[in-house]
């Protein structure tokens, strides 16, 4: 399968690594259990190599959805007791399935756009079909989730209760709320800082505002009758732009099985125009995040503002004026820092806080491609995969240095370098 390509054999070399038979984990020691969107964007990577698994991988975690539909976005692996917060923080959850354990929130709702992708993967059409219409319901019922129990004051947008629904979890946008200094009732004891070091990782702080959180989302899960109250409420620009992706993309799958869209056109007109109306930052030419609380655009520039792009949100010419800027604004570095240099908050080494972030990319490529930036999208491509051969697959990397960050041996950037080098962009 690899062939001579020493970063297709590393590639599938690490995914194999991390199989736990009906899961990948995101890396060997970090992070042990399943995780929603790193399990959405790594079955790409495993439909490549064995597509059954790939389907199996998505099965898993839709082993986990709750009764109200939510996609929890950890699933827990009963085995494991050493990552923090396991389990015991989040008692009583209401999953579907006797037995599964989940955390009690979600995180960015690339699931749709992953199960169309997944599928298109299959050259057997009626496998392909058959697949579809079985995971069809519950990963609609999963988008809707979001439309029925987040959102707030006639918006269409959704909204995050945690930072970690973000997926960026320590991202300088959130710094806002971490200035506001709540701490949990009950103590904790980290474990992501004695794998990593602690100075890539997110600070005391951070985690004190998370286990504060977590707290409070766990005293009552019906969390959207009680928004208002939210101590965490927030309009993210990846968050809406993936879940609008995966409307287009679940309405593609609906209609290649003959049922009606999953999202009708004019729910999709109106969060689309709420979308630009809401988040969008001329001077930057970015999108930008909404504090709901406080009811503004928080002054923070991040890569989440790109993914728009992704998101199907932009015309091809908006995409290119936003890329155009982020690239001069990150001259020096390679792309796409996760946070550009000029901002006060970047830091090369933290995280979300400057690192470059293989999946991020790829979101950043496809986007391009779809809106036919084949140039742009080659050239991002051949920049990450050049990224990856001369640093090999981590969590995160050095902006400046091409350096490995993070947990070593991780899934998502193997997975997506395998879609990257085995699916090169479309007329490139
Ligand atoms: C990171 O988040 C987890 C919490 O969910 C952690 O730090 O323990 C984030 O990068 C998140 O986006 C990612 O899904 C997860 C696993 O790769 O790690």
């Amino acid at each position: 399968m690899a062939g001579d390509d020493p970063l297709l054999a590393a590639a599938e070399g690490v995914l194999r690594g991390n199989d736990l038979g009906d899961y990948t984990k995101p890396s060997p020691r970090l992070y042990p259990h399943q995780w929603n969107w790193d399990s959405a964007l790594v079955a790409i990577g495993w439909a490549h190599l064995d597509w059954p698994r790939a389907a199996r991988e998505i099965e898993s975690l839709l082993e986990a959805q709750w009764t109200d539909g939510m996609l929890p976005h950890i699933r827990y692996n009963p085995t494991v007791t050493d990552y923090h917060p396991g389990p015991e923080w989040w008692p009583d959850v209401p999953v579907r399935r006797k037995g599964v354990r989940t955390s009690g929130i979600s995180q960015p709702p690339v699931l749709g756009a992953a199960v169309h992708t997944v599928g298109l993967l299959q050259p057997d059409a009626s496998t392909r079909l058959t697949w579809w219409a079985r995971v069809y319901d519950p990963v609609r019922e999963a988008l809707l989730y979001f439309a029925r129990h987040r959102t707030v004051g006639g918006s269409p947008l959704v909204a995050i209760i945690h930072p970690w629904e973000s997926g960026l979890d320590n991202s300088p946008r959130w710094d806002f709320a971490v200035r506001g200094g709540l701490r949990p009732s009950r103590p904790y004891r980290r474990v992501d800082n004695t794998i990593v070091a602690a100075a890539h990782r997110p600070t005391q702080a951070d985690y004190d505002l998370y286990m504060h959180l977590v707290e409070w989302i766990a005293a009552d899960y019906r969390v959207g009758s009680r928004l208002a109250q939210a101590p965490f409420l927030v309009y993210d620009a990846l968050f809406n732009a993936a879940w609008f992706r995966s409307a287009l993309d679940l309405n593609r799958i609906a209609a290649a099985l003959d049922r009606p869209p999953a999202v009708s056109d004019a729910d999709l007109d109106a969060f689309r125009a709420a979308y630009h109306a809401t988040l969008w930052h001329a001077p930057s030419l970015l999108f930008r995040d909404v504090d709901v609380r406080g009811g503004t655009q928080i002054p923070v520039d991040t890569v989440a503002g790109l993914i728009a792009i992704y998101g199907g949100l932009v015309s091809a010419d908006q995409a290119a004026a936003m890329m155009a800027r982020y690239r001069q604004r990150c001259r020096g570095c390679r792309m796409v820092p996760s946070v550009p240099p000029d901002q006060p908050a970047f830091d090369p080494h933290r995280y979300w806080r400057g690192p470059v972030w293989v999946h991020v990319n790829w979101l950043i490529v496809r986007g391009l491609e779809a809106l036919g930036l084949r140039d742009e999208a080659a050239s991002l491509a051949e920049e990450t995969l050049a990224l990856v051969r001369r640093a090999g697959l981590h969590e995160y990397y050095d902006p400046y240095t091409d350096a490995g960050l993070g947990g070593p041996d991780f899934s998502w950037p193997a997975a997506l370098a395998i879609d990257l080098v085995r699916r090169p962009v479309a007329g490139a």
